[in-house]
């Protein structure tokens, strides 16, 4: 058997009850065989075996007192994935679905889209159980400051740097980095996604969602393709599908959907600029529901369903999908229905949205396939701008950063080409992605020696 297969079969023995986890390392593994016959020093020194174990794992305690005076209880967690190319750095997410196979799965993923960014940066997450939504903002600072009781001695500017993720924006980053701040008595970069006002970097809320349409652009543009007139789905309604849907309107596209986790929103016209601040206001500032949106506009509004439901029932057709919500959405029925409805080109915003046999059906239709930890990859890497900044303290305008972020994205859709065709995959994203990623932090974990 394969050094690959063996190292899916043990983590599949190891982590049984870890589905997630085992379904980020199976996919990474698999694309990694060409690897193997090439570099046969990760094979001496256990390189693919290291790489899957996480360097250390923290899971606590969480107790703090809701508006009512009762105590509450929730689960907190960081694991530091590997910090073999920099400090270790990620986001949290508070949602009431987080459990150690979440947060193991996205600490995993995060190792080798931070390699794929260029910047110096290890791969971790956290997070807790705790469910931000229905708490006042009162009761999401209390337990922001228990979470940081217990965090704070994990982390630190050289060490651990986190940042948002699900349920996790400035509000909340706002009051860690407050807490962090007042227990330390220092003022460094600690977390990333802060305000502008104490050391947050302009277009780090964008970052992702643009950089999501940057790494479309150069995909497209493979095949001699723009945005231009294309039909769009997203799916979410959070940081990550705001910033996409803004810059897809900005390239001419036509985004049609959104969703959160009660309702998907349909506006064949297009969600566009006065529809765009509607939308910002609606879940940035009243933290309302996104089937609102359809009392406001005249758009169908769907209950209970996923925009991958409502494209595949109601066979609606679009030329671009871009999953910006959450693991697991895209399964293969919800896959096939966008390839019979015309859909050429799916690019993650979201950390592992399509299934294993979803990435199978757009691979074997020839789906333009862009890999989360390819294409959402301009979130960590502008948190890694935000980190420079800090350091050298001073802040870069809107347009510096922006333009750096732009050549970040050209840099990773090119690696994910290049590295995909030096392996035997050419044009195949997702094995280049998961090549060049791992190269960089496997040679520095040869590099360090048996540690
Ligand atoms: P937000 O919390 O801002 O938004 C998440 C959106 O997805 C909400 O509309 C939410 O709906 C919906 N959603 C979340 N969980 C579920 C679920 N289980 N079922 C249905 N809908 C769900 O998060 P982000 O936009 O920051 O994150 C979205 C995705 O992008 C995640 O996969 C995240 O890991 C990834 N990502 C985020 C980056 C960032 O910089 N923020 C960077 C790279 C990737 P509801 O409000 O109903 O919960
Ligand atoms: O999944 C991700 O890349 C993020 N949630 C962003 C992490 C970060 O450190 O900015």
């Amino acid at each position: 058997m394969s050094i690959i297969q063996e190292v899916i079969e043990k983590i599949g023995r190891q982590d049984a009850d870890q589905p997630e986890f085992r379904q980020a390392v199976k996919e990474v593994m698999e694309t990694l065989e060409p690897t193997v016959k090439k570099h046969p020093e990760f094979v001496t020194t256990k390189i693919y075996e290291r790489i899957v174990e996480p360097d250390r794992m923290i899971i606590f305690r969480i107790p703090w007192v809701d508006d009512k005076g009762e105590v509450q209880v929730n689960r907190g967690f960081r694991v530091q994935f590997n910090n073999a190319i920099g400090p270790y750095k990620g986001g949290l997410r508070f949602h009431p679905s987080v459990n150690l196979s979440i947060i193991k799965f996205l600490g995993f993923e995060q190792t080798f889209k931070n390699s794929l960014t260029t910047l110096p940066m290890g791969g971790a997450k956290g997070g807790s159980d705790f469910d931000p939504k229905g708490k006042s903002d009162n009761e999401v600072m209390r337990f922001c400051q228990a979470f940081t009781r217990e965090l704070f001695r994990h982390i630190g500017a050289d060490t651990d740097v986190p940042a948002g993720d699900i349920g996790v924006g400035q509000r909340e980053v706002g009051y860690i980095y407050g807490y962090y701040k007042k227990i330390m008595n220092e003022h460094t970069g600690v977390l990333t996604g802060k305000g502008l006002e104490y050391g947050g970097s302009l277009i780090r809320p964008e970052a992702t969602g643009y950089g999501l349409a940057y790494f479309i652009a150069d995909m497209l543009a493979t095949q001699g393709k723009n945005i231009k007139g294309k039909v769009v789905a997203i799916s979410g309604a959070g940081n990550v599908a705001q910033y996409a849907l803004e810059k897809v309107n900005q390239l001419g596209g036509r985004v049609i959907t959104l969703c959160d986790s009660n309702a998907t929103i349909v506006d064949e016209e297009g969600i566009c600029t006065e529809k765009f601040a509607y939308l910002m206001d609606l879940k940035n500032v009243h933290r309302g529901r996104i089937k609102e949106y359809a009392n406001q506009y005249p758009a169908e509004c769907y209950e209970s369903k996923s925009v991958w439901d409502v494209i595949r029932e109601k066979g609606i057709k679009v030329d671009i999908a871009l999953p910006c919500a959450t693991q697991n959405e895209i399964d293969a029925q919800n896959a096939q229905a966008l390839v019979n409805n015309g859909c050429f080109c799916v690019a993650e915003g979201a950390n592992m949205p399509s299934t294993l046999e979803a990435i199978k059906i757009f691979q074997d239709h020839n789906v333009l396939y862009a890999p989360g930890k390819a294409a959402n990859a301009g979130g960590v890497a502008t948190s890694g701008l935000e980190m420079t900044q800090n350091s050298l303290k001073l802040s870069w305008s809107r347009e510096e950063v922006d333009s750096r972020l732009l050549q970040i994205m050209k840099n990773i859709h090119r690696e994910c080409l290049d590295a995909a065709e030096a392996y035997g995959a050419k044009g195949n994203y997702l094995t280049g992605a998961n090549i060049a990623g791992f190269l960089k932090v496997a040679k520095a974990m040869l590099a360090y020696g048996i540690v």
